[in-house]
């Protein structure tokens, strides 16, 4: 009972949220690099202002993160501890080609990471891949315009290339894009989009998008092609939509909102455009860059597996102002009155985790692995640095025990699980380190502050414990 044996255990996170080193070793300076923290964030990470350098008015925490380019080895020997045997982690695509366009690729890059996965094949941590998560080489964005342009599917189709000879024996898990559907609501972070004035921005989107999506295909066939054990998974911000209230017009909002959240990774997964998707496009006069051979691509190609991110479930409403797209969480919500909040304002509904599971499994009916949950919270450490973050225990435990009633009740196929942040980092969101979600305590503030200190929080034995009994100790 419980979950299956070899159930993969771990914790994830991305390059430019962990990694520091942003100009080392030949890397190529990213999106990801120039977001700040601060209140500009926002409105730089969803498109509406261009800046693509640093200045001297702003802190861009990226630059140094957690500095585990340099730390990997400590870092992984914790999650080594804690038991873990997977470990996600992305790829920075600027460190592997600086600029994106290059015809060789950077054997510093390249060294690092087959360095890092071997320090997971030491420990028999199974890496989990995300080939781009947010981030895109800056040179792609100013000569091409980012995912808008076809071009950058070829220059993706290359790195992937490179990642899958080179690593081949060393990874065989696959994601094509972090949490592709945020797209839609961070397109600077998710495609390296900044909008013009005046353009239609949901037309550029979903260009974008169709090229994220011709992309991943190509990059599910030549993962195929160059070892026939990698698994390819796309990657959704997942949280079911719940109707405000049983009035038809908020059920029809709350599918309405799924859908468009789902569209990525029904024709990731199906193969295909789905209708309601085209007919709205059309409808919009919005046209989909199909060009020759896009269609079989797309249904020879689908993925192996579904991955998927839940932190909450989000909540729709006929009634449009009622919807608070907020800095808090990306994507528009109504505030249930039955849920509890954090303190950033993220909702906490374990059993919605569950719906959430049923809802991508009924829909898709592949294996599904659970890649980031988790809770960020403010830490408090006492004169010793140590940790007691009993409300992150709990959080983690009931979330766990809903994602057991859908394997053991309710017949859900599941590949494993990996907590966001195993270790603080940087949040993706608001760029603050104050938003830490790690069973390893960092000391380092939302400024860049602090000696990058590893510490063990008291839920670093907690999951260890719920690791060694396969889930059974909660
Ligand atoms: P932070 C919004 C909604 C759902 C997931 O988020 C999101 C976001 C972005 O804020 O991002 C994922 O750091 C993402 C991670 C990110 C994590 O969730 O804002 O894949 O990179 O760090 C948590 O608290």
């Amino acid at each position: 009972m419980g979950f299956k044996q070899g159930f993969l255990w771990g914790g994830a996170t991305a390059a430019n949220q962990v990694e520091g080193g942003y100009d080392e070793d030949g890397r190529g300076l990213a999106n990801v690099d120039v977001v700040p923290v601060g209140e500009d964030r926002f409105s730089i990470i969803t498109g509406q202002v261009k800046h693509l350098d640093f200045d001297n008015q702003h802190f861009y925490p990226a630059k140094e993160a957690i500095d585990m380019y340099h730390r990997y080895k400590e870092d992984i020997a914790l999650f080594a501890e804690m038991g873990f045997s997977t470990y996600r982690l992305s790829i920075s695509w600027s460190r592997i080609f600086p600029k994106g366009d290059e015809k060789e690729p950077n054997e510093e890059g390249l060294v690092f990471y087959e360095n890092l996965f071997k320090e997971c094949q030491k420990y028999n941590i199974e890496p989990l891949v995300t080939i781009t998560h947010f981030d895109i080489p800056m040179h792609l964005i100013k000569e091409y315009g980012g995912w808008r342009n076809r071009k950058v599917v070829d220059f993706y189709e290359k790195l992937c290339r490179v990642l899958f000879n080179r690593y081949k024996g060393l990874v065989k898990y696959w994601l094509t894009f972090n949490e592709i559907n945020l797209l839609l609501h961070a397109p600077f972070m998710g495609a390296g989009i900044v909008f013009e004035k005046g353009e239609n921005q949901k037309e550029v989107k979903y260009i974008a998008a169709h090229h994220e999506l011709i992309a991943s295909a190509l990059a599910t066939k030549i993962a195929h092609e160059v070892d026939p054990e990698n698994q390819v998974g796309c990657m959704l911000a997942g949280g079911k939509f719940y109707p405000m209230t049983p009035n038809p017009l908020d059920v029809f909002a709350a599918q309405k909102a799924d859908r468009e959240n789902y569209f990525f990774i029904d024709v990731q997964s199906q193969g295909e455009y789905p209708p309601y998707a085209l007919k709205e496009l059309e409808r919009e006069g919005i046209e989909v860059p199909f060009k020759k051979g896009d269609k079989e691509l797309l249904k020879d190609n689908t993925v192996d597996f579904i991955s998927f991110s839940y932190y909450s479930t989000r909540v729709a409403s006929a009634n449009t102002e009622d919807m608070d797209q907020g800095e808090a969480n990306l994507l528009s919500t109504v505030d249930n009155p039955y849920l509890e909040s954090t303190e950033w304002g993220w909702q906490v509904d374990p059993l919605g985790f569950r719906i959430t599971m049923n809802d991508i499994y009924d829909r898709y009916r592949k294996p599904l692995f659970v890649v980031e949950n988790g809770l960020g919270a403010i830490d408090t450490p006492d004169e010793d640095g140590y940790v007691e973050d009993d409300y992150r225990i709990k959080y983690l435990a009931d979330h766990i025990q809903s994602m057991k009633d859908a394997v053991e009740l309710d017949g859900i196929e599941l590949l494993g699980y990996t907590t966001w942040g195993p270790i603080d980092l940087v949040s993706a969101g608001t760029g603050e380190m104050s938003k830490r979600y790690g069973f390893i305590y960092v000391d380092r503030d939302d400024y860049g502050n602090g000696t990058l200190k590893r510490t063990k929080k008291k839920s670093f034995n907690w999951y260890k414990k719920v690791i060694e009994t396969n889930g059974e100790d909660l």
